[in-house]
Parts: structure tokens; C-alpha cells; sequence
């Protein structure tokens, strides 16, 4: 505590006024009397980011004097959200700082509210980063994450006229006060040329050179990510393109001064935009060269570091773990590869070992469209000598599991790291697993399924024990006391632990158990999910000018528009809803009459953006905002039903939106969502679940019981045998979509035509992700809940039976802590341990 104080301004009020004036007067070059709310936040920021790099530079000093193994983290996604409430929270300054501030004449929210989101992700994969190196920084490790710096983060997404319309975020508008340029750091990385042997008179032996023929410079951008109550504050790399100061003399000698230029400028494309898509694109060169690059310089670098103090490289697993976030690093086991034998001199063998023991293999998704494959010619081109290592990878695999497994021809063909197809190309995942020690799922569910599916063959191969299990976890600094401050301070009182210590031993959550027979906390509970609702609804209000009654149920479906995650079914159920809502106004009964004895007043939020190119996703969004228009519009409906669509859903609005929640959705047909991590901070912000048996609902329900989640559908063993019924025997489509279908038909929510082929995929294209499957089970499972929700806040069967679900849903989260997560890649995976600075 001591320390604290005299450590930096943001433990002591004066110092933190005085601190603001300065950097408002001499970074900002303006004064008190013209510093509007976005001056008060970069100068805040950057009094805030003096106190980090402090710790920032104090951590890295002593990991590096203590010189023990370090993680790698290797995402070419981290979807951070903001970074100046974290900070505060996570140094916990953020009462005096938030007096400071009124000091100054601001209020801290609005000043928070000006920071743009760090939006460099698409969806899971991307936030899932974010929350580990939280949780990375938080439990003491080691641990750097390493990306690109995108320009361009996720588009941000307009509705106009119930479309989507994408426009360019460019979040770097003005300066940003979190990242700290490494100017002094310059990578060379270089592309396309051609590889030519050698005769090497040291050795006797040929040497395989690569002469690149392009070549573009990687600086960092360092990002302090400052653990919850720790000192400990890791570093997040985010490499820029920049051109080389090298010019092309012959052009320049041609007189093509121009061209030159040209060429180089086009460096800084490299790493310019965030490619939108949450699912596999094919054959795109750009972002391959994006990939390559990322992993070229972060090996430079991790390499660089490790041999500052070492020689030995059958060390080096000893000193480097990396963890490659899905297949889009997997071409850092190649270059590895390259480092030691071409570069290092190491024999082939020798080098092949280490490299397996540094790396392992998060997968998430058993989906085989969504498995990068990348054509050879591609590869040859663009990187020659990695491809020429690639089929030694290959061959000498391959000649493993001929000797293991003799003549079986298919087996070699289905496992083979080059498919031969119409287009021969590399299969990233297959790289990826016989490059690594373990390959983990991110749910258990998850990881069963690629042992018995896509990866079945490497099970055989390489036995079970390379496949593992991490279920996935969340922050919850930021998901519980960032999002929901009121709820978390109300824990920190029940719980007696005024310094929120549950927030990293979130298993003491448990304890509130103990309260869920007390009416008055009960009570103290809803009021503060109220008031959620009551912001929620005013985000609502002024992003869709929509008005919902913060009394209603609100119930919400945000995450990525997705096929598979079955939006559709959930707005074929809202029209199912408005049909009936509308019939029974038609034999005379009133508004009153209807939610007392029929249908509940409820709300149904979506929100999500879809991949500029997926036409079905585009479709299902069209058809929830044509829906919302007819619904909303009708002077009969009162408060029995609203249906909004949230545009430019992203991580601070999913700061709002989730705390509101009473019930999300997670619908997803079973055994396609690998795990999804928006259930989880649904649940621990006290929302109840509607989902499938699928990815983490499986152990969400496990650990809070299965009284207190509404599942329902089929399961995932089913799945196979529906589809193919579905192929052979025709679609039944169940009366009740029948009706909804009938409703889009003739036109009740504009142009069929616009919803065709949506429709037609379930009707006459074999209903793949099987929503007239589950349709029926979807409403049975609504028309249960919504028993137990009652009328909402006051409504005493409400009190009775759907808040004590709530307690018991967040005092059973405990295990869904990314701390908990991280914990089991460092012991199982990493083989590294906590490191007090
Ligand atoms: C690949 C190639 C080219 C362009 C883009 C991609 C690509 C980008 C992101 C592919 C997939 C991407 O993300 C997939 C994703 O977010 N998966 C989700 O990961 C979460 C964290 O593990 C899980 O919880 C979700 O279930 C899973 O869908």
C-alpha cells in the first residue's frame, strides 16, 4: 500500500490534478479553459499510463534478471474494447481517480465514454485473447501476447433500411494513448524470391539460401496490459508495416521515381485492415502476406531475446512456449523450422524436436469449410523456402505413419499436410497438430468431437494424449465489475471482501449460495438487474429510437449473424409469437388479458454483425429489422412484444447490453459452436440461459444444475442422422413454421422474394443446421420460462422463481474465471509457473 503511493499519481488525488494539467498542457499543447471530454480522457490516459509503464518496465526488467520460461501468445486477433476503465480498475485507482477527475470539472463516465474500442477481432476467438492476457497479467505469468496493429479494426455496421451497411472503423483518428511506439525496433521480413543451393565449405554439406525479392520492415507497437491487483504488467506486441529505406535503384535509374514510391507505401497496406470474417476465406494473398509477416517478426523477436542469454537451442523449449490461436499462425512452426536448420545449422531431426516441444495448437471449430487450406502455388510464391519445408515436413510425417501403419494408402492420402486436389493445398491444421506437442478444444464437447472427427486419424497417429481439453473462461474484471459495478460492489458486501479479492478466486462466488432464501437481497438483486434493463433500454432508445419497457423480458441474442448459430430460428419464433399475439386480439382479448394468461410482454434483442460477403447472414438481418418494423409499428400490440436490432454490436456495447439481460440466447445447432464465451457473461451477470447441448453450455450446466438453464433440442450424436434424413427423405417442415413461412410468403414483412432464399435452404436445401428440427422444442422451451418469469420485477412468482436462478446461476460460475482457464494451459500445455514480481 505504501508503495503504492509513492509509486504514481493515481493513488493520490493532487498528484493525479497535477499530473492531468501537464500532460494536458504539453502533450495535448492546449490548456484547462479550451479541454473539451475527449482532451480529459487522452490526458487522463496518458497520467493513468505514466503509473503503468512503471510497473510495465519493472515487470519486464525482473522476468528478464529472473530469465525463466516465457508464453507466447499468437492471436492475429485481440478484440480489447476499451483500455481506460480496465486500467483503473485493475490498479484499482479507480475511486480517486474518478474524484480527481470531478475535481478537474469532468465526470468520469462521460470521459470514459470517449475512448474508441480497440476492435481488432472479429468475434470469440478475438475476445478470447483479450480475456487471457488479462488473466495472463493477472495470475503472475510470463507472458506476451503478439498480433498485428490494424489501422482498421472490425467494420462498424450502420442498418439502413433494414440493411447492413459496413463503413471503415478507423479507430486511430486521434493519437492513441495506450500504445507505445518501438521506433527503435526494426524487422526486416521479406517475400517472393527464390531459393538456390549452396555448397557450404565449413560443413561440406549443400545449404538451401533464400534470396527474398520484397522486403517490408515490422515496428511494434507495445501495449501495457496491467494486472487486477499485481504489479505484474505484461507486454501486448502489435507489429506495424513500414517500407524499407532501401530503394529500388533500377527503377529509380529508369527515371521511375514514382513507381518506387509506390511500391513502398504499399508496405504499410500489410498491415492496414482486420480481414472481417469469422469463418475461413478463400485463397485471399493479402492475407496470407499478413500472416507471414506477424510470425515472421515475432520469432525474430522471441528468438532475438532468447539468445541474449543463450546458446543451447535444446533449451529453448525450456525458455519458449507458444501458443498459436488457431491455424492463422501455424506457419510460425515452418519458420522455426527455417531458423534452426537454414539459419542456425541445426540437423534436420534436432530442430524438429524443439520445435514440436514449443508449440501447441488451440482449435476452434470442427467445421471443415472453416479449416484454412492454402494453395501451394500461393506458398511458392510468397514464402519458396517454407514451401520446400513444408513437404519435408510432410514426407518425413508421412514416412512415419507408413512405418506405423504399412500399406494403408487412404490413411496417407487423408492425413497428408498437402491435399491433392483440383487446387494441390496445404492444410493448415494437419501442419498445425504434427507441429505441435498438444492440440487443445475450448469446451469438452468441443474437444471429444475433433478426437472423433476431423482429427480422428492424428488420434491413431500420435495417440490420444497430444489432444487435450481447455474449457474457455472470461474476465470477469471486466465482465462482471467493469460491466456491472452495482452488482459486483453488492457481491463484495454479502461476501465481506471489500477489496473484491472473489475477482480473482471467483470460486468464493459459491458463498452467495447462502443468500438465496433472503428476501431482502432477493429483492436488492432485481432492483439492480432494473436498473441494467433501464440503461439497456436507453441504449436501445438512442440507437434505434425504439422505446422498451425496462418491466418486460428481455431477451437477447448478440454474437455474430451465423448460420449455425440459428439466429433464424430465433425470429422465426418472434413472427411464430406475433401471429398468435395478433389472433388472440382478434377474438377480443386485451393487451392485459393476453400477458396474463398467453404470452408475457417481452422484448427481443438481437444484435451482431455479418461478414461483408455472407449473402445468408445479410438475409437474416434484413429479416429481423423488417420484422421489428411491422411489430413496433403496430398501435395493437402495446408492450406485449418489441423486436430490435442493436447496430454495431461490439465489446462496449456487450458492456451494456449483457448486465440487462434476463435471458440470452445460445442456439447454435449442436455440435457447431465449439464453446462460446458470451454464455458465460450472460450467466455470471445473472441472466438465464436458453440453449442447445452444445460447446460450454454443457459445463454451464454442469456446474450451476440443469434446473437453472432452459435446454432443450436435439443433441449433437443426433446430428448426422437428421441431416441425412433430411437428404433422403425430404425436410418436414413442423405446422408452426409452416405458419411463419406462410407470413414471409405473402408478403407481411416486405418482398418475399428478399427472404427466398433463407426460406428455400430450410424447405428444398435440406435444412443443414436443422431448425425445423428444433422449432417446436424452442417454443416448448419458451413457454416454460416464461411461467417462471412471471410479470417480471414485483411480480411475486417472479421473486419465487426466476431471481434465486439467477443468484444460483452466477454463485456456480466460478469455474468459468479465464484465470482458472489459464491456470490449465500453464500446467498442462505450457509447463510454466506463476513468477512474483
Ligand atoms: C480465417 C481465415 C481468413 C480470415 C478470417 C479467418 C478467421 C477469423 C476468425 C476464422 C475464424 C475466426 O474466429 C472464429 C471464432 O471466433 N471462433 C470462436 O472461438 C471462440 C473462442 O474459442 C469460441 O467460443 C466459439 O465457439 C468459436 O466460434
Amino acid at each position: 500500500e505504501e508503495k503504492k503511493m509513492e509509486n504514481s499519481a493515481v493513488y493520490n488525488k493532487d498528484k493525479f490534478e497535477e499530473s492531468f494539467v501537464r500532460h494536458v498542457e504539453s502533450d495535448l499543447a492546449r490548456n484547462m479553459f479550451n479541454c473539451d471530454d475527449l482532451g480529459a480522457y487522452q490526458a487522463a490516459s496518458n497520467a493513468i499510463r505514466d503509473s503503468v509503464l512503471v510497473d510495465w518496465a519493472n515487470t519486464q526488467q525482473q522476468q528478464t534478471i529472473h530469465d525463466g520460461k516465457r508464453v507466447y501468445y499468437l492471436s492475429l486477433e485481440f478484440l480489447m474494447g476499451r483500455a481506460m476503465d480496465n486500467a483503473l480498475i485493475n490498479l484499482d485507482a479507480r475511486d480517486q481517480v474518478a474524484e480527481a477527475i470531478g475535481n478537474l470539472g469532468f465526470n468520469l463516465e462521460d470521459v470514459l465514454e470517449q475512448e474508441p474500442d480497440a476492435a481488432l477481432g472479429n468475434g470469440g476467438l478475438g475476445r478470447l485473447a483479450a480475456c487471457f492476457v488479462d488473466s495472463m497479467s493477472s495470475r503472475n505469468y510470463s507472458a506476451w501476447g503478439y498480433g498485428l496493429n490494424y489501422q482498421y479494426g472490425i467494420f462498424k455496421q450502420e442498418i439502413i433500411d433494414g440493411y447492413q451497411v459496413e463503413t471503415p472503423d478507423y479507430w486511430l483518428k486521434y493519437s492513441n494513448p495506450w500504445e507505445v511506439m518501438r521506433s527503435e525496433i526494426q524487422i526486416p521480413v521479406d517475400f517472393y524470391g527464390y531459393v538456390y543451393e549452396h555448397y557450404d565449405t565449413n560443413t561440406g554439406k549443400p545449404k538451401k539460401i533464400w534470396q527474398g525479392g520484397e522486403r517490408v520492415i515490422a515496428v511494434p507497437a507495445d501495449f501495457p496490459i496491467p494486472g487486477f491487483n499485481t504489479t505484474n504488467t505484461n507486454n501486448l506486441r502489435l507489429w506495424n508495416a513500414k517500407p524499407t529505406m532501401e530503394f529500388d535503384f533500377s527503377k529509380f535509374n529508369n527515371g521511375d521515381y514514382q513507381q518506387s514510391v509506390a511500391a513502398q507505401q504499399r508496405a504499410e497496406a500489410l498491415t492496414s485492415v482486420l480481414y472481417p470474417n469469422d469463418n475461413f476465406e478463400k485463397g485471399k494473398e493479402l492475407r496470407l502476406r499478413q500472416q507471414y509477416f506477424w510470425v515472421a517478426a515475432s520469432l525474430h523477436d522471441i528468438i532475438r531475446r532468447y539468445k541474449k542469454n543463450h546458446k543451447d537451442w535444446d533449451n529453448l523449449s525450456n525458455q519458449v512456449a507458444i501458443q498459436l490461436n488457431d491455424t492463422h499462425p501455424t506457419l510460425a512452426i515452418v519458420e522455426l523450422q527455417r531458423i534452426l536448420v537454414d539459419l542456425e545449422g541445426l540437423e534436420w531431426n534436432a530442430a524438429w524436436k524443439i520445435v514440436q516441444r514449443v508449440f501447441a495448437y488451440t482449435n476452434h471449430t470442427v467445421m471443415t469449410e472453416a479449416l484454412e487450406k492454402w494453395p501451394v502455388d500461393l506458398v511458392g510464391r510468397l514464402i519458396p523456402r517454407h514451401l520446400e519445408i513444408i513437404y519435408e515436413i510432410n514426407y518425413f510425417f508421412l514416412k512415419d505413419v507408413e512405418a506405423k501403419f504399412p500399406g494403408d494408402r487412404d490413411l496417407l492420402s487423408r492425413v497428408s499436410i498437402i491435399e491433392e486436389g483440383q487446387v494441390k493445398s496445404v492444410r493448415m491444421a494437419y501442419l498445425a497438430i504434427v507441429g505441435s506437442h498438444k492440440v487443445n478444444g475450448v469446451a469438452e464437447l468441443h474437444s471429444e468431437l475433433i478426437k472423433t472427427t476431423i482429427f480422428k486419424d492424428f488420434v491413431k497417429i500420435f495417440g490420444p494424449e497430444r489432444f487435450t481439453n481447455v474449457t474457455n473462461g472470461i474476465t470477469p474484471r471486466r465482465w462482471l465489475r467493469q460491466a456491472n459495478p452495482k452488482l459486483a460492489k453488492l457481491i463484495s458486501e454479502k461476501l465481506n471482501d471489500p477489496k473484491y479479492e472473489y475477482l480473482t478466486h471467483l470460486g468464493n462466488l459459491k458463498k452467495l449460495e447462502n443468500f438465496v432464501n433472503d428476501e431482502a437481497f432477493l429483492k436488492e438483486w432485481d432492483d439492480i438487474k432494473f436498473d441494467n434493463k433501464r440503461k439497456l433500454a436507453a441504449l436501445i432508445k438512442e440507437t434505434t429510437g425504439v422505446e422498451v419497457d425496462p418491466n418486460v423480458l428481455f431477451d437477447i441474442q448478440v454474437k455474430r449473424i451465423h448460420e449455425y448459430k440459428r439466429q433464424q430460428l430465433n425470429i422465426f419464433a418472434v413472427i411464430y409469437r406475433y401471429l398468435h399475439i395478433k389472433k388472440l386480439l382478434a377474438e377480443g382479448l386485451s393487451v392485459q388479458e393476453i400477458a396474463e394468461k398467453h404470452y408475457i410482454p417481452k422484448a427481443s434483442i438481437f444484435g451482431g454483425k455479418a461478414a461483408p460477403g455472407y449473402y445468408m447472414a445479410k438475409i437474416i438481418i434484413h429479416l429481423i429489422n423488417t420484422v421489428g418494423e411491422v411489430v413496433n409499428n403496430d398501435p395493437e400490440i402495446g408492450n406485449l412484444l418489441k423486436v430490435v436490432f442493436i447496430p454495431d454490436y461490439n465489446v462496449s456495447k456487450a458492456e451494456i447490453i449483457i448486465p440487462g439481460s434476463d435471458l440470452s440466447n445460445h442456439i447454435s445447432t449442436a455440435g457447431t459452436e465449439a464453446s462460446g464465451t458470451s454464455n458465460m457473461k450472460f450467466a455470471l451477470n445473472g441472466g438465464l440461459i436458453i440453449g442447445t447441448v452444445d460447446g460450454a453450455n454443457v459445463e454451464i450446466t454442469r456446474e450451476i444444475g440443469e434446473e437453472n438453464i432452459f435446454l432443450f433440442g436435439n443433441l449433437a450424436e443426433s446430428v448426422d442422422e437428421l441431416r441425412h434424413k433430411h437428404y433422403y427423405e425430404g425436410v418436414k417442415i413442423p405446422e408452426s413454421m409452416q405458419e411463419v413461412f406462410n407470413a414471409i410468403d405473402t408478403g407481411m414483412f416486405g418482398l418475399p422474394e428478399e427472404f427466398k432464399s433463407l426460406l428455400d435452404s430450410i424447405r428444398y436445401h435440406s435444412d443443414y443446421y436443422l431448425a425445423t428440427d428444433d422449432f417446436d422444442l424452442f417454443l416448448d422451451a419458451h413457454k416454460k420460462l416464461e411461467k417462471m418469469f412471471g410479470l417480471g420485477s414485483g411480480d411475486p412468482t417472479h421473486l419465487r422463481e426466476w431471481v434465486p436462478k439467477s443468484v444460483l446461476s452466477v454463485a456456480n460460475m466460478g469455474f468459468f474465471s479465464s484465470d482458472r482457464c489459464i491456470d490449465e494451459y500453464a500446467e498442462n500445455i505450457w509447463d510454466v509457473e506463476p513468477l512474483n514480481v
